[in-house]
């Protein structure tokens, strides 16, 4: 492993040695170089001259050693990702025995690791316990290495759990777990101002286009390419105040189960803003609605507007989950805050629904429907 880590890092020197750099990047996890960033590419995107530091890394104690290390060093990292895999934050092979070397004999890190050891998550086996691993391993401690060295900004990343996922099957308890260790892990770092990166799930990047092959969770050059600009955009928001430090860049927004039961691939972002039946309501317009995405019949519409006794009654289609918002404004000049709520109408809703005028007297006006889940 050690061989492969310095052979990486020396890929790296003709490019980094140039100059002084004023932006330093600390690359905690090897997955790093291979799929996500062109570090030529995110320098010119930042405008700043980026200096890799640190080129590899194979479980979070090595990482966080590796990381508490170059932090304390005089040329300390100004910007840190770090890469989290769950199997690492739980699976004790990983925790306990790889990066063990790489402790050295830093008091300070010799006590960190003795209060992470002394009490670990629970084993993982049928029983993942994805709280307690991020609040009890090392990802705590990586970060306050690098805040201690000035770090600037510090982004995390969760390794795509695509290790041994069929996207056509039905998911079983492994991935739920991974998801639900997923979620955690974002609430974790936006709680702790640290940068959220999901950008395996992003709209742009196609598993079947921007993957190595299958059984491969690295990007490929397309797909990198994909993810450096993503990052760049999103570190240049950063620096330009637009962003905070401790926002989350994420596109899974559709539980996978969803996107299962539907046939949709749980893997692909693409398949949020994408409209798989054609009807004009993307897939997550569909899921928030509680529609069908692959039937064009089944939409969020109206579908229609007659006279009842001189009252009009409006009848729209739409699913029976989610909660519909029926709004109306006297008129359209794109200021949004003047529609007028008229009914709110709480799951279970009718896939049928309709609406009738409360009387005569109504000024002529814009009707809308609005869905949101509960
Ligand atoms: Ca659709
Ligand atoms: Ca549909």
């Amino acid at each position: 492993m050690r061989l492969v880590l310095t052979a990486l890092a020396l890929c790296l020197l003709p490019w980094t040695a140039a100059r002084a750099a004023d932006f330093h990047a600390a690359m905690i996890g090897n997955s790093m170089l291979n799929m996500g960033i062109d570090f030529g590419a995110f320098s010119s995107a930042i405008n700043r001259e980026v200096e890799v530091k640190l080129a590899g890394g194979a479980g979070s104690l090595w990482k966080c050693c590796t990381l508490w290390y170059v932090s304390k060093g005089s040329n300390r990292p100004k910007f840190v990702i770090i890469e989290v895999r769950s199997t690492e934050l739980t699976d004790p092979l990983y925790r306990n025995t790889y990066g063990r070397d790489a402790i050295g004999s830093d008091l300070d890190l010799h006590a960190i690791v003795a209060a992470v050891e002394s009490n670990p998550p629970p084993e993982v086996t049928g029983n993942h316990d994805f709280p307690a691993a991020v609040n009890q391993c090392y990802l705590p401690s990586m970060i306050q290495a690098a805040r201690n060295g000035g770090v600037d900004l510090i982004i995390a990343r969760h390794k795509a759990p695509s290790y041994g996922i069929d996207e056509n099957s039905p998911h079983d308890a492994w991935w739920d777990a991974v998801m639900k260790y997923r979620e955690d892990l974002t609430s974790y770092c936006q709680s702790n101002g640290v940068f959220f990166l999901d950008y395996q799930f992003a709209p742009q990047i196609k598993f079947a286009e921007h993957y190595l092959g299958p059984g491969d969770d690295h990007l490929n050059a397309a797909g990198k390419q994909i993810w450096t600009s993503l990052l760049s955009a999103d570190v240049n928001a950063i620096l330009a105040g637009r962003r905070g430090a401790n926002e989350c860049t994420s596109f899974l927004r559709v539980p996978a189960d969803w996107e299962w039961q539907h046939g949709l691939s749980a893997r692909d972002g693409l398949d949020e803003i994408g409209d798989t039946d054609g009807d004009g309501s993307s897939n997550y317009a569909e899921y928030v609605a509680d529609t069908d995405p692959v039937d064009p019949k089944s939409v969020l519409a109206f579908a229609a507007g007659v006279l009842e006794s001189g009252r009009l009654k409006l009848t729209w289609r739409g699913g029976t989950a989610s909660v519909q918002h029926l709004e109306a404004r006297t008129v359209v000049n794109g200021s949004p805050g003047s529609w007028e709520s008229l009914r709110v109408y709480t799951p279970p809703t009718p896939a049928v629904n309709s609406f009738l005028e409360d009387g005569d007297s109504v000024p002529r006006r814009f009707y809308r429907l609005r869905a949101e889940r509960p």
